[in-house]
Parts: C-alpha cells; structure tokens; sequence
C-alpha cells in the first residue's frame, strides 16, 4: 500500500538530536532506537497519540468556536474527508515515531442516520486503518467508545435513567469492543464522562452506580466471547462534564471494581489532568493504582494551576514526571499500557506544525524523566532512606505486627517498658534537594 506523504511536506520524520541541539523539530531526549535493558527506549515508553485531540479537535472552547482548520479537512462527503483525515494522522504518527495510537469511534467515522448506518461507517474506516497500520507499524493502543458527545447521552450513559439509551450504549460497546479487537488494541478503555451526576434531586445513585457494575460485566463477557484478550482499563476523573462522576478518583474506583467484582478484568488509565482535577498529584494516583496492583495506563497530560478545568496541555514538567516515573518504574512498569498523549494544542496553536512542537516536548519531557528515574533507583539514595525509614518493621516486634502476630495486649506491654519513642526526622527537605540534583544536576 502506497501511504500518502502529502499533508505534511515541510516536516521530516523527526529524529534524535540529542541534548545540545538547538533544532527546534528534533528530539534531545527521546531516542527511539537507544537500548535499554535489552529493549529499545520506545518500547520502554510506548508513546501513542490521541486521535480525538490531535485529529479532531478544532482549538473550540466554552468562549468561542474552534480556530484551527486542517488542510485535508476538505470535501462533501463526510466518510471520505474521515479516509483523508486518517492518512493524514498516520503520517503524523510515523513522523513523530509513535508506535501507537489510540481513538474513540466517533473520532474516526462520522454518525450516520441510525446505528446501523454508524457501523457502516465506521466498518469502511475501520478497514482503512487496517490497512494503514500494516503500512506502517503503527499499532492500536487502545479503543474506547464515546459516550458522552451524542445528545441521549446527556443523562449518562450506562447510568442513564432510560433502560433504552443503556441499550444503546451497550450496543455501541459492543461495536467499539469488535473493532478494537479487529485492530488488535491491546486494552480497551473506560471513561464515563457522563457517568455521574449534576443533582442528586433527580438522580437514584444506588441503582445507577448498580446499572454501571452490570454494564461493565456484560462487556468484560462479550469481549471474551469474541476472543479479545486486551486489558480493560478504569479512567477514573472526579467531575467534567457532570458535576460528579462515579469513578472519582483511583481510591474510589477501587472501591466500586471491588463493589461490583470487578478488579479482576479492570486496571487503570490514569490521568495527569484529572489526578489534579480530584485534588491529587500525579504521582498519587500512580501509587494508589501500583499498591492495588492495578496500575495500566497512562493518559500523559497536565492542567493549568491557576485553572480549574481539564485543560490537556502537554506535560513539559520534568520534575514532576521523573516522580511520576519512579513510582512506574519501582511498580514494575506498565505491562501492557503506555503513555498516550491525551493532550490539545491550545486556541491559537493552529498551524500542523504546532502538533509537532507540541509531541516533541512532551516525549522528549517523559524520556528525561525516565532516564533521571532509572538512575534515582539505580543509585538508591533515595530507596534506601524509605528502606531505612521502615526498618523498624524487619525485626522483633514489628515484624510480628506485619505478620499479624501481635496483640494490643503484647504491644501495651512494649510500649509500656520502652516508653516514649524518638523523634526522628521525616528528611522532606534534604529529598527535596536530593531529587533537585537529579533533576537539574
Ligand atoms: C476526558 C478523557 C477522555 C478519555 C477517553 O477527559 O480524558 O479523553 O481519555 O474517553
Ligand atoms: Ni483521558
Ligand atoms: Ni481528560
């Protein structure tokens, strides 16, 4: 298959540079090919591009209408602009060198009168992006369904009130599932952006919350009476666009996988923007997810401090995703997840090139934190102070409290004879500088 060089002709495969260039279209950190451990850097960091932001998104807000204008954008037949829209957005995916994309239905195949004619649709799409995956490599991340643009998902989706539009919405899944399983995605996400509530006046939060669990169990077992064998993933984020949704945050998205009998076939995508968003860091929900033993993906972003919406900028804060990946990288990694860059240009980045300036520093911002990680852990300074910090626990008495062989009655006795414990500093300031070092050298 011969695949289409034209939207991008000024810009080149962008390559590595390395750190003293000064070339704005390259990368100084993100090195593709460097071997790491025995695997190449990008199989470490399996980067993917979102569809939805980089390929659908118009630079529209609440204020006023989108600024951005595509040139491929171009022509009547709404099926055929998806086509040329796509190859466009697989040249973009081989230039940037990202091994892996991700989209929800909607972004890729226009709507049509009714469900059936939607499939159609998306069939002929679903068949290029075939073809263009084989002619580049390029694989599918993820695949999800949007169920929160549409007008009868006002209400939600799966807790809708409406028995009828929670039909609708399990028959779009079950689509969206079939064709994620076509392109071989290797996890299938869950983001319930409608999934919550904007008044608790109208709204029966048990039922809904049960509706929810129920709709999960019939897709996690249509998947596998198809055969799909990706890894589901929770997204979890605390409200936008209702006022509060029902997969908060990881804490609470633990609860109700567990509620429901779930946290066998779920893990989660965690967010940058939306860990803020719910009064979170990063590097928090990244923890709470790798002590469950649950952490999947990642949804590489970050918000805007001074504002309070989901603002998806991409992320050049390396401090704050070199702890980001030290929490990643002491869990073991991300298995089948990886960093996909759920993150838009903003309102008046509207020229193509924007999208590589954009990708560029946010792989290049993740690629540093990663190697900064590996030698944060490689050098362990700062494990052995946490190692340290619990020492307590590996002998005697504390090991019996880990072991659960202790009693109030034993520890009354030890704390009675040993009397006031020590006060022994928490050290906040001298890690701070010690991660500062690495950070900035
Ligand atoms: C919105 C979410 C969305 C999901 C996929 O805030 O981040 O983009 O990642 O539905
Ligand atoms: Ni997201
Ligand atoms: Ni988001």
């Amino acid at each position: 298959m011969k695949t289409n060089r034209a939207h991008f002709p000024s810009i080149s495969a962008i390559t590595y540079a390395g750190p003293a260039s000064d070339q704005a279209l390259a990368f100084r950190h993100y090195n593709p090919d460097e071997i790491i451990d025995g695997r190449p850097m990008n199989a470490h960091l399996r980067f993917s591009i979102a569809y939805w932001h980089s390929f659908r998104g118009t630079g529209s807000d609440p204020f006023g209408p989108g600024t951005i204008v595509r040139p491929w954008e171009k022509g009547s037949d709404p099926v055929s602009v998806a086509r040329t829209r796509m190859d466009a957005a697989f040249e973009f995916f081989q230039k940037i060198g990202a091994p892996f994309w991700c989209f929800h239905d909607r972004d890729i195949a226009p709507e049509g009168r009714t469900l059936a004619e939607t499939n159609r649709n998306l069939d002929r799409l679903v068949a290029h992006a075939h073809d263009l995956q084989r002619a580049t490599g390029v694989r599918l991340l993820w695949g999800t369904a949007n169920l929160f643009a549409h007008p009868r998902y006002m209400n939600g989706a799966a807790t809708n009130p409406d028995a009828q539009v929670f039909a609708h919405a399990a028959a779009q899944v079950k689509k969206a599932l079939e064709i994620t399983k076509e392109l071989g995605g290797e996890n299938y996400v869950f983001w319930g952006g409608r999934e919550g509530y904007d008044t608790l006046l109208n709204t029966n939060l048990k039922r809904e919350q049960d509706h929810l669990g129920g709709f999960l169990h019939l897709a996690v077992d249509y998947a596998r009476s198809i055969g799909f064998k990706g890894q589901f993933l929770i997204e979890p984020k605390p409200k936008e666009p209702t006022k509060h949704q029902y997969d908060f945050d990881v804490a609470s998205g633990i609860a109700f996988l567990r509620t429901y009998g779930l946290e066998k076939h779920f893990k989660f995508n965690i967010e940058t923007n939306h860990a803020t968003l719910a009064g979170h860091s990063f590097q928090h929900e990244i923890e709470v997810a790798a002590a469950a033993g649950l952490l999947g993906s990642i949804d590489a972003n970050a918000g805007d401090p001074l504002l309070g919406w989901d603002t998806d900028q991409f992320n050049t804060d390396v401090r704050e995703l070199t702890l980001a990946m030290v929490s990643i990288l002491r869990a073991g990694g991300l298995g089948s997840g990886g960093f996909n860059f759920d993150a838009k240009l903003r309102r008046p980045s509207v020229d193509p090139e924007d999208l590589f300036h954009a990708h560029i520093g946010g792989m290049d911002a993740y690629a540093l934190a990663f190697k900064i990680a590996r030698r944060i852990l490689a050098d362990g300074k700062l494990e052995a102070f946490v190692r340290e910090r619990y020492a307590s626990y590996d002998t005697g008495f504390g090991r019996d409290i880990e072991a659960g062989r202790t009693s109030f009655r034993q520890l009354e006795k030890i704390a009675l004879k040993l009397g006031e414990p020590a006060h022994r500093s928490g050290r906040q300031e001298y890690l701070e500088n010690l991660i500062a070092r690495y950070v900035h050298g």
